[in-house]
């Protein structure tokens, strides 16, 4: 028997469809049991040369942003500071981040962490050449206070362009399980040389997408290995939340709409805010049928 065939409910039924038809569904258990997973480049259903484009697209906005030639990125010894200004707002840049922001499997993760009506929050990038310093333990879900474990309000869905398979690739790290405690770090939890909780470091080729519950505890080891370790990061919220960006599915050309249709679902217009009248009361149905059902 599987109840999601039964057609009793209509949210949670097509979140659980599309972890099967993706054969996502030890990653969603990992999710909920851990906090974060790790999906392998064969489930994430792209072509051999997507990641190289996606790591190609990044590199250049980096240098056509920045006024910066990065040259060979496997020997590149440029600082963080240099590589990590105006990394924000990336999907009108380059189709391959709207192609990485709709894929299939990603969006399967994505709702089952916030539900169907999961909006695209924000995209940047991190570069990380080779440092000296760790990144603190942090949560990503900003301003959710204790008592808010029960659902996840944000999802990180990293892409990894480049190899982290040993400690010197500096890698991120993770708290297993805490997103259960449904709040940000203290002052004395967040050094990962002293933090008293256990981690686990990312260990994936490129190509693997790196998927947390925003709440999950993380921070990253310093990196040893020369050259870049490059990732696209994708900030996935609850739709009731605000998101990074104002962003409009309005920004993009019918003939990028028709190509991504699920650019429209993750980039819905807002239903607030609003003055002494709101101007769109259509829709406030979209937003108010997501409060019953952590799924919809
Ligand atoms: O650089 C890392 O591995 C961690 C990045 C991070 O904290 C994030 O993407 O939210
Ligand atoms: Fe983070």
């Amino acid at each position: 028997m599987t109840i999601s065939a039964l057609a009793t409910s209509p949210d949670t039924d097509a979140v659980m469809q599309e972890l099967e038809k993706y054969d996502l569904v030890q990653h969603a258990l990992e999710l909920t049991a851990y906090g974060v997973t790790v999906v392998p480049p064969e489930k994430m259903g792209v072509d051999e040369d997507f990641v190289e484009r996606l790591k190609t697209a990044i590199l250049r906005t980096c240098e056509r942003r920045n006024g910066i030639e990065i040259g060979d990125p496997e020997t590149c010894t440029m600082r963080f500071s240099e590589l990590n200004e105006r990394i924000w707002y990336l999907l009108k840049e380059d189709d391959v981040f709207i192609e990485a922001a709709t894929n299939p499997s990603a969006l399967a993760m994505a709702r089952w962490l916030l539900g169907r009506s999961a909006v695209l929050s924000g995209t940047n990038w991190i570069i990380k050449p080779r440092n000296r310093e760790p990144l603190d333990l942090h949560s990503d879900a900003h301003g959710i206070p204790p008592g808010g474990g029960g659902i996840a309000h944000h999802a990180n869905l990293s892409w990894l362009c480049t190899d982290y398979t040993g400690l010197e690739d500096g890698p991120t790290v993770f708290v297993p399980g805490s997103h259960l405690y449904g709040r940000a770090t203290l002052p004395h939890e967040k050094d990962l040389r002293t933090t008293p909780f256990k981690t686990i470091s990312l260990n994936a080729k490129a190509g693997s997408m790196a998927i947390w519950n925003g709440s999950t505890w993380h921070g990253a080891m310093p990196r040893d290995e020369l050259g870049l370790r490059v990732t696209l990061v994708q900030s996935f919220m609850r739709r009731h939340m605000r998101p990074i960006h104002d962003w409009s599915v309005e920004d993009f050309s019918p003939e990028v709409r028709d190509k991504y249709p699920e650019l429209e679902n993750i980039l819905p217009p807002s239903f607030y805010p609003w003055r002494e009248e709101n101007e769109h009361p259509e829709r406030g149905a979209a937003l108010i049928h997501t409060g019953t059902n952590p799924y919809a």
